[in-house]
């Protein structure tokens, strides 16, 4: 299958924002967007059952890093973790099948949206315990040292997710071994319910990176042709073996912290203000400006992936869901596991 990169034309030059390139981005901003619209419908005619976490106005930042890896590169995400599972290849019918609980979905419809993984497109898996993910990464990356391989692992995680133990241990670990491995910082100012800084001790998330010997990248989340560029240089050293990079990439949440949070704990004349700065809209007004592209094109761009999201939405809410018979299958390795422990 097509690597994210491939899919982004490498003939453009990765970060190099060509027309090509960031029709693309247009065209991927939206699926993902498009896909949490109609998980929060799904929640809201109780056709999914569990938490949904939507990254609306974070998708700049899945699409331009996912540009930069190749379909056997890693992937690692989080709670939040529709974008950069789409971003890197996964389908839009077996992911929603997933959140509808459904036959078919990436894990059977057993694990919902905060489990989907997607292993043929180098997507490990989204995690809903924050942080856990960073040391998981960190050893996807010792693995491919040991096997003398060439992928890399980029590692997504939020602000919060600094503040807990794994970042510490990951970063350490894959500082001191100069592991082939991308962290992504994704700043959106909130950890659940909690602004970040009330939280958070120091100068921040870069500055705990660069005290552990990792070289920083800071950068705007809301422009994806920004994230393209700085994450292609990212990229590029590590395959070059210069070791793990860490991006803090800024960006904002215009959602509650799930589907079902209201945000009470904002003021909406904040997040009027951040919707002037929302990535696809950014891109919108860039492809019409810069790139001469007409709204007539991105008109349709828009309609058929509103028609394919559409589609997935029709199927996952149509399909069977797994037998009753089915529901210890895949929930532990096979074999004896007391035997395996001694
Ligand atoms: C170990 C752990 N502690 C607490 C939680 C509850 N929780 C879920 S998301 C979240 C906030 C995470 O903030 P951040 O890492 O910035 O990610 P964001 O939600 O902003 O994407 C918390 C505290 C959890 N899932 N796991
Ligand atoms: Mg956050």
């Amino acid at each position: 299958m097509a690597s994210a990169a491939d899919r982004a034309g490498e003939g453009e030059g990765a970060g190099a924002g060509g027309g090509r390139r960031r029709l693309h981005f247009y065209r991927e901003m939206l699926r993902i967007r498009y896909f949490e619209e109609a998980a929060i419908r799904g929640m809201k005619e109780q056709l999914v059952l569990g938490a949904i976490h939507p990254s609306i106005g974070q998708e700049a930042v899945a699409v331009g890093v996912c540009a930069n890896l190749e379909n056997t590169d890693i992937v690692l995400s989080t709670h939040r973790g529709h974008g950069h599972t789409l971003a890197k290849g996964a389908q839009l019918q077996p992911m929603m099948r997933e959140l509808f609980g459904k036959e078919g979905g990436y894990c059977r419809g057993k694990g919902g949206s905060m489990h989907i993984a997607d292993f043929s497109v180098g997507m490990l898996g989204a995690n809903g315990v924050v942080g856990a993910n960073i040391v998981i990464a960190t050893g996807a990356a010792h693995a491919i040292r040991l096997r003398r391989s060439r992928e890399i692992v980029a590692c997504f995680f939020g602000d919060g997710a600094t503040n807990r133990g794994p970042f510490l241990e990951g970063l350490n670990w894959a500082s001191i071994h100069g592991l082939a491995i991308l962290f992504v910082c994704e700043n959106n100012g909130f950890a659940a319910t909690t602004r970040t800084t009330a939280l958070s001790a120091g100068e921040g998330p870069s500055a705990r990176a660069r005290s552990l010997g990792i070289e920083t990248m800071d950068v705007d989340g809301n422009d994806v042709v920004e994230v393209d560029k700085v994450a292609a240089r990212a990229v590029a050293e590590i395959r070059a073996g210069g070791g793990p990079r860490f991006l803090h990439v800024r960006t904002y949440r215009l959602t509650g912290h799930t589907a079902a949070d209201a945000a009470a704990y904002r003021a909406q004349t904040e997040v009027d203000e951040r919707l002037k700065d929302e990535p696809i809209g950014r891109l919108r007004a860039q492809l019409l400006q810069q790139e001469g592209i007409t709204e007539a094109v991105l008109e349709e761009v828009a309609r058929s992936i509103r028609e394919a999201v559409d589609a997935a939405y029709a199927d996952a809410r149509d399909a069977p869901y797994p037998p009753a018979s089915a529901a210890f299958d895949d929930v532990q390795d096979v074999g004896d596991p007391r035997q395996e422990a001694y």
